[in-house]
């Protein structure tokens, strides 16, 4: 029987007053000697890399999509490309202190978290992990690109050009991407690392990663999860519904204690001020403070928080003690990540909703030259460490487009292909609705439309596992 909760008429009709608690608002303070101790030089220089990395990653793509070339590379990208140029501190600062076995969930403009949240896991992995996830992940074939197209003498080398080209594939819809090619730009996703699939619905992953939370939390599952969405997304009812979901009293004062509590679930407004065009603060909603919704949801406020997403190691900070929070089964919590898109909302987008001086006034702050201005002035790094990060970054970029575009050594997932057919398979009635009906192996009835009596290749198999959908090799 369900637990009966009294409502008591003398203490509802009772005077008083709410106090709300109050909201840090970009409260962390630099300590360079700190920050020194904590990350090392090597962390603090990777953090540069790793902003770098998906500045030129998404440079290039830009550079692709406006004049069809890079680096005396010529392509011609015909699907999505929702870059997140000047968002790089927030999405390196975040994914920090993130495990593979913390997910995120991100949304059409998540290129910068999938590589960040690689980039991080990779990091935290020994060498035979990373081997035997590259060769065994699509078979190995990613991994075969990648040998041969941007080869490394380190396997750690060798892994963060294989995210780079697993991401690039993939938005580029080739088969060799890490969904085959059938996710692409906007729902590309790498679960041995943490990341989840994205979503183009705008506030969608917000319901979703709450599942997943609740799912961590009921299975005794380690690690957290973060939905990355924008800050125009709170004008989405899924999201408000994810919220209410994610606070439900029931999870602290019914469940069993051993249960954990709250669902681990942080969710992230990646806040640069702007929708497609529109503007949330002074136009299209009411809040003033993105943060300040925290304040209507529960009485912790969700711990809410606005955090300088323009500098890494707040970002990394505020991720760091939310995830305690978390695990202790104390949330939801939400961030109020402030950043700023350089980039339009997509590569067509000519920005005439907001003026030149004001993104001059975002690029004069750009958090990499930022960034690297702190390194130097403490002595974190040299002018010439990071000019060779820089060259670096330009070099494997140049290395795996030059793969990715490559049509017969990495050809474009074909709708008839395998998994295509597998789907049918799996899913029978899907192929009634397909749009490439007479060309399908299944609607022809060859010997190859036969349905596989093979397993459905799932990530992650280990030497002496079993397949296994759910666990995870990382986990710690
Ligand atoms: C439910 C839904 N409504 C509208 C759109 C069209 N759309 C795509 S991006 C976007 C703006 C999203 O703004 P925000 O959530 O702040 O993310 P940002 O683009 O700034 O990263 C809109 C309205 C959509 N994809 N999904
Ligand atoms: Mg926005």
């Amino acid at each position: 029987m369900t637990k009966t909760i009294l409502i008591d008429p003398s203490e509802q009709r009772k005077p008083s007053r709410l106090v709300a608690p109050e909201i840090p608002i970009n409260q962390y303070v630099a300590d360079p000697a700190a920050e020194a101790a904590k990350f090392g030089r090597a962390g603090l220089i990777r953090i540069f890399r790793d902003m770098v990395l998906i500045r030129e990653f998404e440079t290039m793509l830009d550079r692709i999509k406006k004049e069809g070339s890079y680096q005396g590379i010529e392509y011609q990208h015909k699907g999505p490309a929702h870059l997140s140029i000047g968002q790089e501190a927030a999405a390196v600062g975040q994914a920090y202190h993130l495990w593979p076995d913390d997910f995120i969930f991100g949304s059409h403009r998540s290129h910068g978290e999938i590589l960040a949240k690689s980039l991080s896991a990779i990091a935290k992995s020994n060498v035979n992990e990373l081997q035997q996830l590259m060769e065994s992940y699509n078979n190995g074939d990613t991994l075969r690109i990648v040998e041969r197209y941007a080869p490394a003498d380190h396997i750690a080398d060798l892994a963060v050009n294989y995210v780079l080209f697993g991401t690039l594939a993939e938005i580029f819809g080739r088969f060799a991407g890490f969904n085959r090619g059938m996710g692409g730009s906007m729902h590309a996703f790498f679960p041995p690392f943490g990341v989840m699939p994205n979503n183009a619905i705008v506030g969608g992953s917000a319901d979703i990663a709450t599942g997943s939370a609740l799912f961590k939390r009921v299975n005794r599952r380690p690690g957290i999860v973060i939905a990355n969405i924008g800050d125009a997304s709170m004008g989405c009812g899924p999201v408000w519904e994810a919220m209410m979901f994610a606070a439900m009293d029931q999870y602290r004062k019914l469940w069993p204690a051993e249960a954990g509590g709250a669902p681990p679930i942080l969710f992230n407004f990646m806040n640069n001020f702007y929708g497609m065009g529109g503007q949330p603060v002074g136009e299209t909603m009411g809040y003033g403070m993105l943060a300040r919704i925290g304040l209507g949801v529960n009485p912790e406020g969700m711990h809410a928080e606005r955090v300088d997403g323009y500098n890494p190691l707040a970002v990394a900070d505020a991720v760091e003690r939310k995830k305690q929070l978390l695990s202790a089964g104390k949330g939801p919590v939400l961030l109020d990540t402030v950043t700023y898109r350089f980039a339009g909302h997509s590569p067509s987008d000519a920005s005439a909703y907001r003026t030149k001086e004001e993104v001059d006034l975002w690029r004069q702050q750009d958090s990499i030259i930022g960034y690297r201005g702190y390194l130097l002035a403490n002595d974190h790094a040299t002018e010439a460490e990071l000019d060779a990060v820089i060259a670096d970054a330009i070099a494997r970029i140049t290395a795996v487009l030059r793969a990715g575009v490559n049509d017969a050594d990495v050809p474009r997932v074909a709708l008839d292909s395998g998994i295509h057919r597998r789907h049918h398979v799996l899913q029978p009635g899907t192929h009634a609705l397909c749009r490439r009906k007479a060309e399908c192996a299944l609607e022809q009835g060859t010997d190859a439309a036969r349905p596989d009596t093979g397993e459905v290749p799932v990530w992650p198999r280990r030497a002496g596992q079993g397949a296994s959908k759910t666990q995870n090799p990382h986990v710690r």
